[in-house]
């Protein structure tokens, strides 16, 4: 194909972003339209964020962990099984698919950096929402914080709901006996609402029930399972320990250079003994299956008020997470346990029920997506995403070729590509070293073949695609390539 990408995008009717790219639509024709009449009437959109959450989940297949609420979402509508963010840390993925800029773009690359230091005037995503005619309400972590931390114009309405003071009573441990304050568990007293998040569901219902004369963006940031690892009780008793399997490691796996994996703190995981290891797990399991229950108030909540019809949900993690994998409990690395988040959309009219996609999303393709589901117009010209709302109505279009994500350390960037079978990653541009994995043989990346030399053709073409492939379309290999499903 020798299309570029504009032009192929183009041809395709694909949303690019900026003023009045959609539909042909003007931005007076949509600003402030009131539902009824002979007006469209534009989706209400409820952007669920979990802080932490990796595919640890029912519905990826997760043979313990109890997601009967999102397993239900998924069956409404399409789970994407590659999902990748961009940045395997809360602010700098968060500020990267609120603005639609990639993080080499947004400058941030860690949590103290703020958002309007960096990004200050720029329109994000809730943003564009407001300005389009829709109430924008936050209820939690949407943007890493509030204050500095968040788009000041962002919003109608923001909360963040706490809890009470019997919720953070109860039975728990620190796994690493205080060496890291924040690797703890908590079986909490009380019940949801004396948490944070069954707060912030409450609230949510509490909006849902109200009347509604314009669309609108409800964006609800739920802070479990990220650490401290804190549940009402009756979630751990869901997980006894004997059940909680801590995945294998191969024997003599060590990470490259102290980069892949930063060594110093994994110098205390290593110190855990298989209770620790099965406390830990057990923890992150009975806060999945905590959030999941507020999802399910939600979604409960919008049946009641019967707003399904008109109403899109999104629900993701903001990066992913290793659970023991690369002997890591943690974030902050670019394997595909960090790369690869739950994504799952349902949009009313488009997605098939109960649908998976196999083909490569970006978190930075959020915005131009919802941008394009919504008909929204002024989106910034400069969107480093696109939108896959095609995939959405059919989930085997071929899609992207590959996934980018970064981490820095120190001074020192990690980057990596991912496509359907391969993950090629470069230290510091391969000065402090490379990385290869082969998920058809190697689907859990502990055999680093970046050194072999048969591979250097492989390399060269995936190096190629790291620095210069963002956005490109993969070609189908042959018709049983249509939808790679062997990508389990
Ligand atoms: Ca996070």
């Amino acid at each position: 194909m020798s299309l570029s990408r504009r032009d192929f995008l183009k041809a395709s009717g694909i949303f690019l972003g900026g003023a009045g790219a959609v539909l042909g639509q003007s931005r007076s024709s949509i600003r402030r339209t009131p539902f009824g009449g002979d007006s469209p009437r534009q989706k209400n959109v409820v952007f669920i964020v979990i802080d932490d959450l990796n595919t640890t989940l029912g519905c990826y297949g997760h043979r313990l962990v109890q997601t009967p609420h999102m397993d239900a979402l998924a069956e409404m509508g399409v789970r994407f099984e590659n999902a990748c963010c961009n940045f395997a840390v809360c602010n700098p993925s968060r500020s990267s698919f609120l603005t639609g800029l990639r993080p080499d773009s947004t400058g941030i690359f860690d949590n103290k950096t703020s958002f309007n230091s960096m990004l200050s005037g720029r329109t994000t995503l809730p943003r564009l929402f407001r300005e389009n005619g829709y109430y924008t309400k936050r209820l939690g972590k949407v943007f890493n914080g509030s204050g500095d931390q968040e788009d000041q114009l962002a919003w109608d309405e923001k909360g963040n709901p706490g809890g009470t003071s019997q919720g953070k009573q109860g039975t728990g441990r620190n796994m690493t006996d205080g060496a890291l304050s924040w690797c703890r568990w908590l079986a909490a007293d009380g019940d949801d609402e004396d948490q944070s998040d069954g707060n912030i569901a409450a609230k949510a219902v509490d909006f849902l029930e109200g009347r509604h004369n314009q669309p609108f963006f409800l964006a609800l940031g739920f802070h479990k399972p990220h650490d401290p690892f804190i549940a009402p009780a009756r979630y751990f008793d869901l997980y006894p320990l004997e059940d909680c399997e801590p995945p294998e490691v191969p024997e003599g796996w060590q990470p490259l250079d102290c980069l892949s994996v930063p060594c110093g703190t994994k110098a205390i995981f290593d110190q855990f003994d298989d209770q620790d290891r099965r406390e830990f797990l057990r923890s992150y399991y009975a806060c999945t299956t905590f959030v999941d229950a507020q999802i399910g108030k939600v979604v409960q909540g919008l049946q009641d008020n019967n707003l399904m019809a008109d109403t899109i949900i999104m629900v993701f993690g903001d990066h992913g997470y290793h659970l023991g994998e690369h002997e890591w409990w943690n974030k902050v690395t670019v394997f595909e346990r960090c790369h690869r988040s739950p994504l799952i959309m349902v949009v009313p009219g488009e997605t098939p029920a109960g649908d998976t996609c196999h083909e490569i999303v970006e978190f930075v393709d959020f915005f131009p997506t919802l941008a394009d589901l919504c008909s929204l117009t002024g989106a910034p010209e400069d969107l480093e995403g696109i939108s896959f709302r095609a995939l959405l109505n059919d989930p085997a279009t071929p899609w992207k070729e590959a996934g980018y994500i970064q981490v820095k350390r120190g001074s020192i960037f990690g980057r990596a590509v991912h496509t359907q079978r391969w993950r090629y990653v470069e230290w510091d541009q391969g000065r402090r070293g490379t990385e290869l994995y082969d998920h058809d043989a190697d689907p859990c990346e502990y055999f680093n073949l970046a050194d072999y030399p048969e591979y250097a053709d492989q390399i060269e073409y995936l190096k190629n695609l790291l620095h210069t492939g963002q956005n490109r379309f993969r070609e189908p290999q042959d018709a049983s390539d249509d939808n790679p499903s062997r990508r389990v």
